[in-house]
């Protein structure tokens, strides 16, 4: 089990590690194989959007296969980095949380390189001590023309990255309404990127894989509460590959062929018995992974034990519909930064095992009846809030935080 951390949290050797993979990737052409296995990847991205065969058009997006075939397809690409050096590992772009940290420390020079052309770092076309070989797009797998130096628009504004729209999709009940509701901001991220990411072939700048570690790690946080087959389409439609048991492309028995012509010859040969359907993607922790701050279904039965302290503020997330919202946020920092430090750390700490213990099953009640939801927001959570709020304030090392 290995975890997906915050890219705003990773040290340099981390970075470093992660970077390194993605050049060797870029670098290593497979014995028999037609390009490297980066391009591989790009290649087959820019081919499920149209297919022939038992399946017409897009295996991936617009339907609601979008979250499994990305799930499947970044574990793969993951699994590779990890096969260049085991402690790798997918940083995810936490571009939904409001806090500008979170996106200037993804587009840095030690890292995935700053906005606009890639004329230094790692994503360099000219080659620098950071890549001797440098990077360029294969023009095969360039939709849209933007040349073979990758390319970004000029800025990005991080406060117009979609960050209601994701609080409002974790608040949606059935699957349906979900996957568009993640869907589309996800679109908005990648045209706010612009360039190379604006196209059906944005895996060529690496950013896409850390925007879809996040893509996924939000779909695994809302599975938390809506777990299972259940879950997925309910009302099971969908072209070919979209449903809970059907292989979705490439992953598909030779089922279908894509009709991107200049990609095709770039793909991977496919092993017949490699098949993948939705069902086979929905439970993170059986595909051996976790992220840092999503503990994953376990934790809604465990009372005690580090699961990452950061989801559990339960009633709060459940009054609140989602743990983005800023009161579940301040009660969040209240407890670590402000209660946790203090002297009644000990006795405090009692207080939340009995807390932990009980607060699962009262949040999943409130996220069942409205009524009770509603009194519970009012009448305990809300007025715990305005109490935390003072105490805060009246702790003077702190008032600036707040
Ligand atoms: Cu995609």
């Amino acid at each position: 089990m290995h975890t997906r951390k915050n890219t705003a949290s990773l040290n340099d050797d981390e970075k470093r590690k992660f970077m390194n993979a993605v050049l060797a990737l870029k670098k290593t052409i497979k014995p028999g194989h037609s390009t490297n296995i980066y391009d591989e990847f790009v290649a087959i991205h820019y081919s499920v959007i149209s297919r022939i065969g038992l399946a017409t058009g897009d295996g991936g997006h617009g339907g609601p296969a979008f979250l499994a075939w990305h799930r499947e397809y970044i574990l793969r690409f993951e699994k590779e980095l990890q096969a260049v050096d085991p402690d790798v590992f997918l940083p995810y772009w936490k571009w939904e949380s409001g806090n500008a940290d979170d996106t200037d420390k993804v587009f840095t020079n030690d890292f995935l390189g700053e906005m606009g052309i890639q004329t230094s770092g790692y994503l360099s076309e000219n080659p620098n001590s950071q890549n001797p070989d440098g990077w360029t797009v294969d023009p095969r797998l360039d939709q849209g023309n933007h040349g073979t130096t990758l390319v970004r628009n000029s800025s990005l504004n991080t406060s117009s990255l979609p960050a209601s729209a994701v609080s409002d999709a974790l608040n949606e009940d059935n699957f349906h309404d979900f996957r568009p509701d993640l869907e589309s901001p996800h679109g908005t991220v990648h045209i706010l990127v612009g360039g190379h990411m604006s196209r059906m072939t944005s895996p060529n700048d690496p950013i896409f894989f850390l925007h879809h570690a996040n893509v996924d790690r939000i779909w695994a946080k809302w599975q938390l509460t809506h777990p299972g087959a259940a879950n997925y389409n309910p009302n099971n439609v969908g072209r070919q590959g979209h449903r809970l048991d059907e292989n979705m492309w490439p992953w598909d028995g030779g089922e279908s062929d894509t009709t991107i012509t200049s990609a095709r010859p770039l793909l991977p040969s496919t092993d017949p018995s490699d098949t993948v359907t939705p069902r086979d993607v929905l439970d993170i922790e059986a595909l051996d992974y976790v992220y840092d701050d999503v503990a994953g279904s376990s934790a809604w039965n465990t009372s005690s034990g580090n699961q990452n302290g950061n989801s559990r503020c339960f009633i709060a997330t459940a009054a609140y519909g989602s743990e983005l919202e800023p009161p579940v946020q301040f009660l969040r920092e209240f407890r670590d930064n402000i209660i946790l430090k203090s002297r009644f750390r000990n006795s405090f700490e009692k207080i939340l095992d009995v807390y932990y213990s009980y607060s699962p099953s009262v949040a999943n009640q409130m996220r069942r009846h409205k009524l009770f939801k509603h009194v519970m927001k009012y009448s305990v959570v809300w007025p715990f809030v305005a109490l935390a709020r003072l105490v805060a304030f009246l702790t003077k090392p702190f008032v600036k935080k707040f």
